[in-house]
């Protein structure tokens, strides 16, 4: 099989769910680390919003992490990723955007980009209170809907697929910023993302 190249960094949850569902299909990659904040002007052609992840094979396709899970999907079909049943591939779905948006709103801008990418990237502060606001308001909510969702044993939709991947994507990064699931308070939740990993 040819190997495709992933534009992006092994620390973006983005890139992150790509190189999943790539590993999981034994695709061989390889990875161009450009920077989004640094890339030149052959990476704002190839990605106009200049965001990672960008695959890039014999096609030039657009970015976009579900995008390329979708061409990926349709152009290596096994192992399926994505649930058989129509209902609930389009719950999948959801639980890939939700993990997208949502917990990227607050995993990523609110608590690894103050964290980690302010200081290391800008050399400016981290501002204490947005990341205690988060913790205090944000992060609760998106617990509090996962483990609404979170099965009572194994995954959801029974098998690993696309909801799984792009929920365990944002955990690692939250790792990253010394963030853990608290098992005692949602359960379900910490033995999801603990077989996630
Ligand atoms: N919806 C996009 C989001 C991609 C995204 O936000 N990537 C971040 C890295 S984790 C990025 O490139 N940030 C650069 C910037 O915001 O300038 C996707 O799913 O690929």
């Amino acid at each position: 099989m040819r190997r495709v190249q992933i534009i992006g960094s092994y620390l973006s949850l983005y890139v992150r769910k790509v190189l999943v569902v790539l590993d999981l299909k034994v695709i061989p990659y390889e990875i161009d680390p450009t920077v989004p904040f640094f890339g030149d002007d052959r990476f704002s052609r190839i990605s106009p919003v200049r965001r990672i992840p960008v695959l890039v094979d014999d096609h030039g396709l657009p970015p976009d992490s579900s995008i390329v899970c979708q061409y990926l999907k349709e152009r290596y079909p096994e192992p399926r990723l994505y649930p058989t049943d129509l209902a609930d591939r389009a719950r999948a779905r959801w639980l890939e955007e939700y993990a997208d948006s949502r917990m990227g709103e607050v995993f990523f801008w609110k608590l690894f980009n103050q964290v980690a990418i302010k200081p290391a990237v800008w050399g400016e502060q981290t501002d204490s209170r947005a990341v205690e606001d988060a913790l205090k308001n944000d992060v609760p909510l998106v617990l509090d809907y996962l483990e609404s969702i979170a099965p009572l044993d194994g995954f959801v939709f029974g098998a690993v697929s696309i909801a799984g991947i792009s929920i365990a994507s944002f955990f690692r990064n939250a790792e990253f910023a010394r963030f853990q699931v608290d098992a005692a308070r949602r359960p379900l939740t910490a033995a999801y993302v603990s077989i996630l990993f």
